[in-house]
């Protein structure tokens, strides 16, 4: 056979860490389901592909910087990521939007996720803005009831951004009208966001546990980790601004100071064995201001080190 003058065009989109893709979720046969949710309840037409709809593309395209592969010694979890046994995980797509229905992209969002749970698979979700839990949320009705985690630097309790009651200004509000959404604990919070007054209010007339940064330092992860019930269900949503901007600068609204690498692998690593981490999303990367990869890496990295925390604390053994 001669050689040819050209090849095909490079393929651009990469599977998560390379794992299987999985487009049937009726058939959904896997203990960890990768999910793409570009896209957000926008508040503007700006935003209906605003830069965080290209993050579940530009994690998975990088997501090899931060994974050499299975039989690789992961020093995070002093193993390989599987640590022997047979784990299925599986990269699950992306949800995609119609142009003339712009609310139908959360009921499929919803619609996957229920598949994904029933499956007994974790979902493990790559936004989008951090609208995309909202359906998340609806669909942990499946496996309720569950204590809601959040990192990030904001509160998330606005009840509408002019009229829209599901932009990412206020997914924690929305969850905690879930009667399944039992305590919800928000770690990192700092400086200014579109919370005011009456929404901290809110949060605390809830029962929000509102935990800074400064505080989470004072008292240390372990701490904060005592505070949270033992043995039962845990959902964590990470939007990147509450990492700290060293580790995930590429968000559309960086505070300084944060949650730091170290802090947060500890406290995917307590939590998960604590009793049961029922899913996770990433949140917020706006891929075009990354400096290096190192979000969509940091990022790889908070999925890899919790599907390696689940392995150990015997999630996955039938
Ligand atoms: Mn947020």
């Amino acid at each position: 056979m001669s050689k040819t003058l050209t090849v095909a065009p490079r393929a651009v989109t990469r599977t998560f860490c390379g794992f299987p893709l999985a487009l049937e979720l009726d058939d959904l046969d896997a203990h960890v389901a990768i999910l793409g949710l570009p896209y957000g309840d926008p508040y503007s037409m700006d935003e209906v592909t605003n830069d965080q709809t290209n993050a579940p593309t530009a994690v998975r395209q990088v997501s090899d910087k931060a994974w050499e592969g299975l039989g690789q010694w992961d020093f995070d979890l002093d193993g390989t990521v599987f640590d022997g046994q047979d784990i299925r995980v599986v990269d699950c797509g992306d949800i995609p939007a119609d142009a003339h229905e712009l609310s139908g992209h959360y009921r499929a969002a919803e619609a996957a996720v229920r598949k994904i749970l029933k499956a007994g698979a974790m979902p493990m979700i790559i936004g989008g803005d951090h609208g995309v839990p909202i359906p998340v949320f609806r669909a942990l009705e499946e496996v309720g009831p569950v204590h809601l985690i959040q990192i990030d630097a904001h509160l998330d309790w606005r009840d509408d951004i002019n009229g829209v009651r599901e932009g990412y200004s206020s997914p924690i509000r929305r969850a905690s009208e879930l009667d399944h959404i039992d305590q919800i604990f928000q770690i990192g919070l700092r400086c200014q966001g579109s919370a005011r007054a009456q929404e901290v209010q809110a949060a605390r007339a809830y029962g929000a546990h509102l935990i800074s940064i400064y505080e989470l330092e004072d008292r240390g992860v372990a701490d904060v980790l005592d505070q949270i019930p033992d043995g039962e269900s845990y959902y964590l949503t990470i939007d990147a601004d509450g990492m700290d901007p060293s580790i995930m600068p590429a968000v559309a609204g960086p505070a300084p100071g944060g949650v730091t690498y170290s802090q947060m692998h500890r406290l995917i690593q307590g939590l998960v064995r604590k009793g049961r981490l029922v899913g996770m999303d990433v949140v917020e990367i706006t891929p075009s201001r990354d400096v290096n990869d190192i979000t969509s890496i940091t990022a790889t990295r908070l999925f890899t080190n919790a599907i390696g925390a689940a392995v150990r604390a015997g999630y996955f053994r039938d």
